[in-house]
């Protein structure tokens, strides 16, 4: 969501918050800001908008400076206005915050009557004041930090500045990713890697509750209890080039056009050892083996790549399985069976919602907890006992496409093992899935190629308004995704429905204005859904249908066909989710929408 970059060096810090800015700018862009420290002088520039337009203001101010914070905002509390950007200012103090303060309006009436007047109304502002409350009563800075995270409630991750401090900058984190990267006689926080890669790969992930404390020369990271502890330091493999456009047009377009190589990353060591449990950490075996059943939890794409592979799990691995919106699991009174598998999916690994569900999973008695993620060291892998990371790189566009497919493959992937281990897969039957995983990336690499005909398509999608998708069993969270993303970044209104239900409401909606979306692979249920296709022909509503090479569908009046490459047996959704993906492209090109930063969404989601 919102980012966050830091530095504090022998060389002016202003060009490595703008660049960090940018490469942040993906995961909230509603507005920017930095303050730098400049002599005895905090000096800052807002703006609403894109990063480009801050940075603009800023050169013509001439900042220049070896200590500064910079922010992007994806506003939670208070309108996008340029007082609710940060940084947020108190005598001094200059801060900026990820995350949400919910004490913030008790907090604001206490600083009021102590006589602080506020600019904003945003949640953070109230602490740039508790942090100047606490300078006042002649506490340092970090020990100001400190005293004023403990009367936070909520989730956030800081870095502070003040110009009585101008040799030094603290930051906090809770509930929020943050790190530090270690540069040679310079230091540096982010909220993201890729925000400080061009500085240093040498990084530190602060831990829940840590505070941190950073001169040019040196970090002291602090515990939950203010104590001093040693956190390892890593080395970051993310490359410039995954952060970079390339030929592509936008970084989605990029990214569905990487989904060949981040799947074949993803299940090489199946490829080259095998269905083995060790994919998913040393002691997998002995807890898979042992699980009755499996309960998933996620939001957003991973909550259908879960629905995808319920089939999966029940169909191959005989295994019950359930699937859960993390942020409705996380407020239920749910039935906690600690002989099921916990699988919670996030992109990020950060995810709050499906971080707090894993934590209440936790809470109601569930030991065994396996994560799906695309980001090392994050947070969710952190707190889980398994974890099998997918191989899909960097991933910039807001709509997620290569996270979503390479956890497919990952879920697959758990889904033969889990059904070796119960002993439901005989040595043919898992040889014919190796096989058909061989096959995946070339496969979806001549999904891709159908990219001219789906722009074609997506010409008749642009002037519209609605939509619908239909599929049916394994298919039918692919409808799901290829409605959200048509959503997400065309902003035509998009529905899905297992094309059953069709009857049962949604086809009052059609007519000759409504195009239907058909995945209908040559399956057992490729019948049932083309009796689905006539009851919307004869409403007058117009069929896309994606099927493969080997269904007997042809064209007619009012039904369009795209073939995907021959029948890819239980890993056909992977398939057809292609598709779905370019259409939802090319539908938001034609419409002019702003494809990798559609509007209120953001990469990312770590506010509830
Ligand atoms: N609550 C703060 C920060 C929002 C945020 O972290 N978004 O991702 C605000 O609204 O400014």
């Amino acid at each position: 969501m919102c980012g966050i970059v830091g530095a504090i060096a022998d060389r002016d810090v202003v060009p490595v918050l703008i660049e960090g800015l940018k490469r942040l700018e993906y995961r909230g862009y509603d507005s920017a800001g930095i303050a730098v420290i400049d002599g005895r002088d905090v000096r800052r520039v807002r703006r609403t908008g894109r990063v480009a337009e801050m940075e603009a203001a800023a050169g013509q101010e001439g900042f220049n400076a070896r200590l500064g914070v910079g922010h992007t905002r994806w506003a939670t509390h208070g309108g996008v206005t340029e007082a609710n950007a940060h940084p947020h200012i108190s005598h001094g103090v200059a801060l900026v915050h990820n995350g949400i303060i919910e004490n913030h309006e008790e907090q604001r009436e206490r600083l009021r009557q102590l006589g602080y007047e506020f600019e904003s109304q945003t949640d953070t502002e109230v602490i740039a004041h508790l942090m100047h409350h606490y300078l006042k009563q002649g506490n340092d800075l970090l020990a100001a930090l400190q005293r004023t995270v403990k009367e936070l409630t909520g989730a956030y991750a800081l870095a502070v500045v003040s110009r009585a401090e101008p040799e030094r900058m603290v930051c906090a984190r809770m509930g929020c990713p943050l790190l530090i990267g270690l540069g040679e006689g310079e230091n540096f926080v982010a909220s993201d890697v890729s925000a400080i890669i061009q500085a240093t790969r040498q990084v530190i992930f602060l831990e829940e509750g840590d505070t941190a404390e950073l001169t040019r020369t040196s970090v002291r990271v602090f515990d939950g209890d203010d104590q001093l502890v040693q956190r390892e330091v890593h080395l970051s493999d993310v490359s410039l080039a995954s952060l970079e456009l390339g030929p592509y047009r936008h970084f989605m377009q990029k990214e569905i056009h990487e989904q060949p190589r981040a799947i074949a990353d993803t299940i090489e060591a199946t490829i080259d050892g095998g269905f083995l449990p060790t994919l998913f950490g040393a002691n997998a075996e002995a807890v898979l083996k042992d699980v009755e059943g499996v309960q998933i939890l996620a939001c957003g794409t991973s909550y259908y790549a879960g629905m995808t592979a319920r089939y999966w799990i029940e169909a191959i691995a005989g295994l019950p399985c359930s699937v859960e919106i993390a942020s409705e699991y996380r407020y239920r009174a749910a039935y906690a069976n600690p002989k099921h598998l916990i699988v919670t999916i996030s992109q990020s690994g950060e995810t709050l919602d499906t971080m707090e569900a894993l934590k209440y999973a936790k809470s109601l008695g569930h030991q065994h907890t396996l994560s799906i993620c695309n980001v090392p060291e994050s947070a969710i892998p952190r707190a889980s006992e398994l974890v099998c990371y997918t191989r899909a790189g960097a991933e910039i566009g807001v709509a997620s496409t290569k996270a979503f497919t390479t956890q497919l493959a990952a879920l697959f992937q758990l889904t033969v093992v889990l059904g070796k281990l119960h002993g439901r897969i005989s040595e043919e039957e898992e040889a014919g899935y190796l096989e058909e995983l061989r096959f995946l990336p070339g496969s979806v690499q001549h999904a891709l190629n159908l990219e001219p005909q789906i722009a074609l398509w997506a010409e008749r999608f642009a002037p519209k308004s609605d939509a619908l998708f239909l599929g049916r069993g394994l298919h039918y969270p692919i409808a799901l995704e290829g409605a959200l993303k048509l959503k997400e970044i065309s902003y035509i209104h998009a529905e899905a429905y297992p094309a059953g239900e069709l009857k049962h409401g949604p086809l009052a909606l059609v007519d000759a204005d409504m195009p239907v979306v058909v995945i209908a692979p040559n399956d057992k249920l490729l019948e049932k859904v083309k009796s689905n296709m006539q009851e919307v022909r004869a409403r007058g509503g117009e069929l896309f249908v994606f099927t493969d090479q080997d269904s007997n569908f042809s064209e007619s009046e009012g039904v369009h066909v795209i073939r995907t490459p021959r029948h890819a047996g239980v890993l056909s959704p992977i398939i057809h989710t292609i598709p779905v993906q370019l259409l939802a492209y090319h539908t938001a090109l034609a419409r002019g929408t702003d494809v990798d930063k559609p509007r209120n969404l953001a990469k990312s989601v770590t506010v509830e």
